[in-house]
């Protein structure tokens, strides 16, 4: 169906764009498996642009001419590209990267790097130049990634739910099996690696009964089919473990991980995936978090945990990422220790230097819970001796589920260029990230899919660019957001200018769209408990799992300040403590995350917190209807089938983001008592 193709459409070129054709394919004669890909995705995207169905591919040996044709090889393999790098300036990048040529004579195109999987990003990197219009006349290019660890988490259960899933169901499983569709898997890995991405975790993170038994070896050889297919676009597969295993499906008493019994439990369960899948990456682990077991069980702690599980791969070089969203979801507001934007940090930060060098804790952006908007988790880089890596949502679960618009890679820009000062000016959470800062042995970035059954994967086609954007800003945190927007929207809708400006602009406004009719000054979690989607003001506010906005007559908003508060500012190192603990210096965005501030407290833009409630929320929703018109008047330029697969979301928007302004604003307006001064209709 349409859509289907995505980014990876190669919609042909026309006129001056297609000026050399390029129709031939270079290959070094010997090739793995991952060479193979490279080889053949090149010949299938040139045969697409330049509309000549495959190009040919044909050996290097004998030196074929090589204008008209792209040749791609590994340094020091004797082709074609040895000769043409030979003598330049440009560095051979080693690992992943890879270097692209044009040679001046002939015209023709080189593209080496030390692996295949270097060649295959060249591939598609020159891929994307021609789907963009690029020129590439006189290319002289290296690239490497600049994060090592580039992982998709796909959070789907063998029942063929999603947890979180907005886009159809599982792609990987359906009736507690595996689904017999392997060629929509391959589609998925192409479409990865086309941005990438080099590591996928295949299960949810809250592992139950069927999916605990994935390691297995009833279920392993499924498994090593599934990792084979991600493995020729050099992706490694991990699994989400079950910490109870042992327990559950081990026949022990304990899962205690200090018992030799577990342990050996464990080791041979690591012997028995490896000898089915050689190159398995290993486990991601949500323990002791929302009802799921750990350590915790057996008085032990998450460095005791991890540690047992790291210890069992470390033989197979395999390593555990183990989660950071712990936090105590029956708590009520006791006291100011129960604050759940406290936990992650006030769990692990103790436990620095305590870990395997094979664990990764993986903590999510923010605090709490991948809102519109939070403050950057203070634990990000705090452990100096600990490898981390960053956790997205790409699913937009608190961003409109894939219904409403909300490109993302803005959001996930900033948070990566957050200076956390930890070891003065420009500690940044991209250098923490990389592993620059503290020069951590494993460092990367990963997040939640957002990707389904759905015929175009992520149900609303615009959230396609979510997906494609996260790829490209992992591989190179310095790309802009409109960059990476504009190469997503040429590709997948051609080289019309007018549509690029629009989609681009609808693109780079709708954060700050949603985010002014739900949540604005972080307030968070105004959502329908449970599934989360459309507005509920006191929702979770009264339950369990957390008090989130304090709103009564008076105020709103969270004191999480040292002095009266939470004590959560004391978790940020100078100077955003302070800028954090004072009302004065806090930022206006970031405000009731912070503060319990009264209605009429004034905003450093001059207006009051109620009326900047009310002037956000009605201002949000008729913004929605901006983006609905923007897109209907790109009917007509692109091709329809994709114009109509978004018509309908933007009109569903239209709906909610009103029913999002009225019920929010009725709340405050009967909580407060204070009217608008705008005088507007408020229910
Ligand atoms: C929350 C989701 C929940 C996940 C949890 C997690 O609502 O479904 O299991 O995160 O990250 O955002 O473990």
């Amino acid at each position: 169906g349409a859509g289907y193709g995505a980014w990876l459409e190669y919609r042909g070129l026309k006129g001056e764009a297609a000026q050399t054709k390029y129709c031939r394919v270079i290959a070094p004669q010997e090739r793995d498996i991952v060479m193979e890909t490279a080889v053949a995705e090149l010949a299938r995207g040139l045969g697409h642009l330049f509309g000549q169905g495959e190009a040919a591919i044909v050996a290097t040996t004998g030196s074929a001419g090589l204008s008209s044709s792209v040749a791609i090889g590994l340094w020091g393999d004797g082709t074609i590209v040895d000769e043409l790098f030979r003598g330049t300036a440009l560095p051979e990048p080693g690992g992943e990267g890879y270097a692209i040529r044009t040679d001046r004579e002939t015209g023709g195109i080189a593209i080496g790097a030390a692996s295949p999987i270097g060649a295959l990003y060249g591939v598609f990197h020159l891929l994307r130049l021609l789907g963009t219009g690029r020129p590439v006349e006189a290319l002289e290019l290296v690239e490497r990634p600049v994060n090592p660890l580039r992982m998709i988490n796909q959070w789907d259960n063998m029942d063929g739910s999603v947890e979180r899933g907005y886009a159809g169901s599982s792609i990987f499983y359906e009736n507690n099996a595996f689904t017999s569709d392997t060629e929509r898997l391959s589609d998925y890995a192409r479409l990865l690696a086309s941005c990438g991405i080099n590591a996928i975790s295949i299960n949810n993170v809250n592992v139950h009964r069927h999916e605990t038994m994935l390691i297995t070896p009833a279920l392993l050889p499924e498994v090593a089919k599934v990792a084979a297919l991600f493995r020729a676009y050099g992706i490694r597969l991990f699994l989400s473990v079950n910490y109870a295993s042992p327990l559950e499906i081990g026949g022990l008493v304990t899962a205690d991980p200090l018992d030799e019994g577990v342990r050996e439990w464990w080791r041979s369960a690591a012997n028995g995936i490896y000898a089915a899948i050689p190159d398995f990456g290993g486990f991601v682990v949500k323990a002791d978090s929302e009802s799921r077991p750990g350590p915790f069980d057996y008085g032990r702690d998450h460095a005791d945990g991890s540690n047992m599980l790291a210890e069992a791969l470390r033989p197979h070089g395999g390593i555990v990422i183990w989660r950071c969203f712990v936090y105590d979801c029956k708590q009520d507001w006791r006291d100011r220790s129960t604050d759940r934007a406290r936990a992650a940090y006030d769990h692990f930060k103790p436990l620095d230097g305590r870990f395997l060098d094979n664990v990764i804790l993986q903590v999510k952006n923010g605090p709490l819970d991948f809102q519109v908007r939070e403050p950057v988790s203070p634990l990000l880089g705090a452990m100096e001796r600990t490898n981390q890596i960053i956790e997205f949502q790409i699913a937009q679960e608190y961003t409109g589920q894939q219904r409403h618009l909300c490109y993302l890679v803005p959001q996930w820009k900033e948070t990566l260029d957050y200076d956390t000062h930890l070891k003065g000016e420009g500690s940044t959470v991209k250098r923490i990230v990389d592993g620059s800062l503290h020069g951590s042995r494993y460092s990367g970035i990963a997040a939640v899919s957002n990707i389904g059954s759905d015929d175009n994967w992520t149900g609303h086609l615009l959230a396609q660019a979510n997906l494609y954007g996260y790829g490209r800003l992992v591989w190179d945190p310095e790309l802009s957001a409109e960059e990476i927007a504009e190469e997503w929207i040429r590709l997948t809708f051609g080289g019309d200018e007018r549509t690029a400006a629009v989609i681009g602009k609808m693109l780079m406004t709708s954060w700050e769209i949603y985010e002014s009719y739900t949540a604005p000054l972080a307030v968070g979690f105004m959502v329908n408990p449970d599934h989360h989607y459309g507005p509920n003001v006191d929702g979770y506010e009264y339950s369990k799992w957390g008090t989130y906005h304090f709103a009564d007559r008076q105020g709103i908003g969270v004191d999480r300040t040292t002095h009266t508060g939470t004590g959560y500012t004391s978790q940020y190192a100078a100077p955003n403590r302070e800028l954090y603990e004072a009302l004065e210096s806090c930022p206006d965005e970031l405000l009731l995350f912070f503060h319990h501030v009264p209605y009429t407290h004034v905003l450093h833009s001059g207006k009051s917190v109620i009326q900047h409630i009310y002037d956000t929320r009605f201002e949000g929703a008729a913004r929605a209807e901006e983006l609905k018109k923007a897109w209907d008047s790109l009917a007509g330029r692109i091709d329809a089938r994709l114009h109509r697969q978004a018509v309908e979301r933007l009109a569903g928007q239209v709906e909610y983001a009103k029913e999002w302004r009225d019920v929010i604003n009725t709340y405050f307006y009967r909580k407060s008592g204070i009217a608008d001064e705008l005088g507007r209709k408020i229910y």
